[in-house]
């Protein structure tokens, strides 16, 4: 049976990859950060498959990687823990260094020190292209625009150069921006169609976001989670860039999901200032060829597909708390 590590199993990406890593047979140890209350909906349907465990740790407690490194002796470890927020990560610079950039290198030493046969995956992004023009590919030059690119930047190299030191199975997935009904509310997707699911509900009547004109490449996190294991499957580790390579704006976003719910985006979103960035990454749109032609990965949800995706599972999962707070009151 195959062991899998996954760093940031309760996140977005961590939570798609260990269902269909369990569906592929893997036995697999996810990494959990201790919070004063359990941070786990994301992966609570998971919660009794045999086959799942979880352990305590942090990417910036170097001591906590080397002895689950030791205990679980992994075939495959993904590393999809960060601090994973543009805009935070200007107000938080030096903890996103520490977990973005500095606890990639802590996993790849606990790695490298104990000796295991083990093929390690980074999560990068498009975000290190920040100031060079579309189309984005695995050559193109990067240009980091925040602390958070920056510190993914460091990740890349580091990942990069123990595989050419040490002849580590190292891959580093270059990801466009992907997103689900299981995004955080935080980033621009999930808080317009939580923004429409509650306008159509009735709960509000107005959405506020920053810059509406930034173009992204905003594909589906279950497709962009099976490339991950592609990259690993191969023969040959590598850097691969995921993407859809259509460029839509935020505006865009907003237009087709507003009209899926039926609703004029103009008579609801104002905008505010606060959600703008010191320096804003203006256009991404990547060139997913390699990928296509190596390991056979290709998107195939679009960012139209993706915002009915989102605003349908959000009326729902609204819907369904408006309902049950409606039952509340008719208890006596
Ligand atoms: P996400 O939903 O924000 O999840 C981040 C995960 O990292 C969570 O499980 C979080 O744990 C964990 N984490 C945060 N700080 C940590 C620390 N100090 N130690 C250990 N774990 C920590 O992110 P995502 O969208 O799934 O993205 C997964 C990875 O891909 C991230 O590395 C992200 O930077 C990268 N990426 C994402 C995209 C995208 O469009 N989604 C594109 C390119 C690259 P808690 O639940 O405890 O907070
Ligand atoms: O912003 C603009 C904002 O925060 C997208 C992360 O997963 O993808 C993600 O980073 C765009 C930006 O994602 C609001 O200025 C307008 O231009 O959804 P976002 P991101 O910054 O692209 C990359 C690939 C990652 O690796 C990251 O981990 O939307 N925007 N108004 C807004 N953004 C937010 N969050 N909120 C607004 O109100």
């Amino acid at each position: 049976m195959k062991r899998a590590f996954i760093t940031g199993i309760t996140g977005q990406d961590g939570s798609y990859l260990a269902e269909l890593l369990l569906s592929k047979g893997y036995q697999v140890h996810g990494l959990v950060r201790r919070a004063s209350t359990l941070n786990r909906s994301r992966i609570d349907h998971l919660h009794q498959n045999p086959d799942l465990h979880l352990h305590y740790g942090d990417l910036t407690d170097g001591v906590s990687l080397v002895n689950l490194i030791h205990a679980i002796e992994p075939h495959e470890v993904y590393n999809l823990g960060a601090q994973s927020h543009v805009k935070v990560s200007f107000e938080m610079p030096e903890y996103t260094a520490s977990t973005d950039a500095v606890g990639t290198l802590r996993l790849l030493e606990a790695i490298r020190a104990s000796g295991l046969d083990c093929r390690f995956y980074q999560a990068s992004t498009s975000e290190m292209f920040g100031a060079t023009p579309p189309p984005q590919a695995e050559d193109t030059a990067f240009y980091p625009r925040s602390p958070y690119g920056a510190a993914k930047l460091y990740s890349h190299w580091v990942t990069v150069n123990y595989r050419e030191a040490y002849d580590l199975f190292a891959v580093s997935g270059i990801l466009f921006n992907h997103e689900s009904p299981r995004r955080g509310e935080s980033f621009v997707t999930r808080k317009i169609t939580l923004g429409v699911a509650s306008i159509k509900l009735g709960i509000t009547d107005t959405l506020t976001l920053g810059n509406l004109d930034a173009v992204r490449d905003w594909g589906y996190a279950p497709e962009y989670v099976e490339g991950m294991w592609r990259m690993l499957q191969h023969d040959e580790p590598g850097d691969y860039v995921l993407a859809t390579g259509i460029g839509t704006t935020v505006r865009e976003f907003c237009e087709a999901a507003f009209a899926h719910a039926g609703l004029d985006w103009q008579d609801h979103v104002r905008l505010d200032a606060k959600y703008e960035r010191p320096t804003e990454v203006d256009a991404l749109i990547g060139d997913a060829t390699k990928a296509r032609e190596v390991i056979g990965w290709e998107a195939t949800t679009d960012a139209k597909g993706l915002a009915q995706i989102m605003v349908d599972a959000d009326l729902e999962q609204l819907g369904r708390l408006v309902e049950n707070k409606r039952g509340e009151r008719q208890i006596p």
